[in-house]
């Protein structure tokens, strides 16, 4: 499948795609009160709505007919073992920060990563709200609804962080304050979204300068990653390793200019 190549018709069309499931998280209201919207899922907090499924089935009938004979990796299914090493496997989030989605709390994203062959070849995440399409080809660049963008080039002690709280692990948590606090002595000031997704993308235009949340699903990470590393950062787990698209994992992830620093945190 290495020979893949993405046309701008298909990209259009997956664009064209993702901003029609956006219309539909747009036209959701009071969640929180519509009986029978949500449901509870394994883990402290963490929760699934009808929309969620919506757009997932959403996602996958018209990424089946874009690319015949792909495979998908998403957050509302159960996915059989095997689907990511060979060929086309779409990692799909279909709303990312679906606490901040029940609770109007913006941002919500829909986020599509590609693997070929096993390794991260597009991403794509959009916001909306704010009508926002982040989107990156491996060795192509990452770009703002069409404009390129590039990492901050600032060190950590003139950057604003982001992180993730992996509210569904609590026995995270005291780890996540504590590097928290450790990034915190070291930059402007913390921001929290809700959204690794979003986050990814702040980090990649350059509002942020790093990002880490200890444990994240595939489909958190998967899209933001490429626009990420195409807008210039440099994207680990939290120990500085390669990260590997096999699985949930933890994401340390900084700007070119954080990058030239030691920021990863001492043991
Ligand atoms: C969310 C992540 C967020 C994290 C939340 C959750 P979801 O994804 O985007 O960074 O802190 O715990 O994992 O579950 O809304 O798709």
């Amino acid at each position: 499948m290495s020979d893949f190549v993405l046309t701008t018709a298909l990209r259009n069309a997956v664009f064209a795609l993702i901003r029609d499931c956006g219309a539909l998280v747009r036209s959701a209201h009071d969640i929180e009160r519509a009986r029978g919207a949500i449901t509870d899922k394994a883990g402290a907090a963490n929760y699934v709505t009808v929309y969620d499924v919506k757009v997932q089935e959403k996602l996958i009938a018209g990424l089946s007919v874009l690319f015949p004979g792909a495979q998908f990796f998403a957050e509302e299914k159960e996915n059989a073992p095997g689907l990511l090493e060979n060929g086309l496997c779409f990692i799909i989030d279909p709303i990312d920060g679906t606490t901040n989605f029940i609770k109007a709390y913006r941002p919500s994203v829909t986020s599509i990563g590609l693997l070929k062959d096993g390794k991260p070849f597009i991403g794509v995440v959009y916001n909306p709200y704010e009508k926002v399409l982040y989107a990156a080809e491996r060795g192509k660049g990452a770009f703002r609804n069409g404009t390129r963008i590039h990492s901050s080039g600032e060190p950590l002690a003139r950057s604003l962080f982001s992180m993730g709280t992996s509210p569904y692990y609590e026995e995270l948590t005291e780890g996540s304050f504590k590097l928290a606090e450790y990034y915190l002595r070291r930059a402007i000031d913390m921001r929290r979204s809700g959204s690794a997704a979003w986050d990814l993308c702040q980090l990649a235009s350059g509002v942020t300068g790093l990002y880490f949340e200890l444990r994240l699903g595939l489909w958190d990470f998967a899209a933001g990653a490429v626009i990420a590393e195409e807008a210039g950062c440099v994207i680990t787990d939290i120990d500085g390793k390669p990260l590997t698209y096999d699985g949930p994992s933890s994401v340390l992830a900084v700007s070119e200019g954080v990058a030239r620093e030691a920021y990863l945190p001492e043991k």
